[in-house]
């Protein structure tokens, strides 16, 4: 037993224990949150298809789902020690470098025509240096997200509502500013416990876009879904910045190309998937409360200013005006 665990450790560190013809040339180890019907999954593994194609079984990828292989925080940090290859991440880089903090600022884009104009403006590419120099990521594009409401088992229509509920957030310090300055009560933890931490109780509440609230069946235990739309986000498919020099330049370039694809093949899955979902909620139970959206920008905007650093104040007024 313990040799076998001792060769699952070496398997981890060195991609082979007893290397032979069959492996690959690179074993590329995908840790994600989301479970098997997410658009994310699916994409990661179009993205598998492709790259074993047209790299000619030189490169393999392999995508674990529900965070299975680590939690997000934990898979970035695993990515960084070289034992795993890529994720899924976004403003949870706030903590490594604070300009991350904008992929998922509340109330701060509008639609996905903001959203594009960030990724692809100046603030996208300086995202992009960060990621590289302080966390050793490499950005693979980037995946639309729904906006982002809260799921609860009492109506929520205004901030008044709210009073102490405890809500889960991902461990990113503007979700806390958000909710606190809202009246409730923020968790920070990790995707993969919510659910049965929601049916257990300690916690009765929780935000996302609906194609994750959907994925991961949080309609068993929450009963409304409260149209706050407080946060529109993306996130960056990653992988390590040093797994992707080791790549010689034929396979860097084909890698590259390939994840192209898998940004359009998971977008294209995105809207398709984003009308249905609504339909599936629904149809799982779920009560669609409309809420003041005005008073829940309001009561949050001077809060979530407050936290930002002098020089991220700037690339806030900056991206407010434009
Ligand atoms: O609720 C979650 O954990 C996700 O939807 C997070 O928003 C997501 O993982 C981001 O925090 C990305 O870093």
């Amino acid at each position: 037993f313990r040799k076998t665990i001792l060769c699952f450790f070496i398997l981890l560190t060195f991609n082979s224990c007893k290397p032979d013809k069959a492996e690959p040339e690179f074993l590329l180890r995908t840790a994600l949150l989301v479970n098997e019907e997410h658009t994310w999954y699916k994409a990661f593994v179009y993205f598998s298809q492709i790259l074993e194609e047209r790299s000619k079984g030189r490169i393999k990828v392999e995508v674990y789902p529900s965070e299975q292989l680590a939690k997000e925080i934990e898979a970035i940090r695993l990515i960084q020690a070289d034992v795993i290859d890529m994720t899924t991440t976004g403003s949870t880089l706030t903590n490594w470098f604070e300009v991350a903090t904008f992929c998922e600022l509340p109330f701060l884009m509008q639609d996905s025509t903001d959203m594009n104009r960030y990724i692809n403006g100046p603030i996208g590419k300086l995202m992009e240096e960060e990621m590289i120099n302080k966390s050793g990521l490499r950005s693979l594009g980037h995946f639309e997200r729904g906006p982002r409401h809260l799921t609860s088992n009492r109506p929520i229509r205004h901030p008044d509502d709210l009073d102490g509920l405890i809500v889960r957030v991902p461990n990113v310090p503007s979700f806390v500013t958000l909710w606190k300055a809202l009246g409730a009560k923020p968790t920070p933890m990790a995707f993969s416990e919510v659910f049965t931490s929601l049916q257990q109780g300690t916690i009765e509440a929780q935000e996302n876009p609906f194609a994750l609230i959907n994925n991961a069946g949080f309609a068993e235990v929450q009963k409304y879904l409260n149209l706050t739309g407080h946060v529109i986000s993306w996130v960056y498919p990653v992988i390590g910045e040093k797994q992707f020099q080791r790549l010689p330049p034929d396979l860097q370039k084909i890698f590259l190309l390939a994840a192209n694809d898998m940004q359009a093949y998971e977008h294209h899955l995105f809207l398709e998937n984003e009308k249905e979902v609504q339909n599936q909620l629904k149809a799982k139970g779920m009560e669609f409360i409309e809420v003041d959206k005005d008073a829940f920008q309001q009561r949050c905007e001077e809060a979530i200013y407050n936290s930002l650093s002098p020089e991220m104040k700037k690339i806030y007024d900056q991206l407010k005006v434009e």
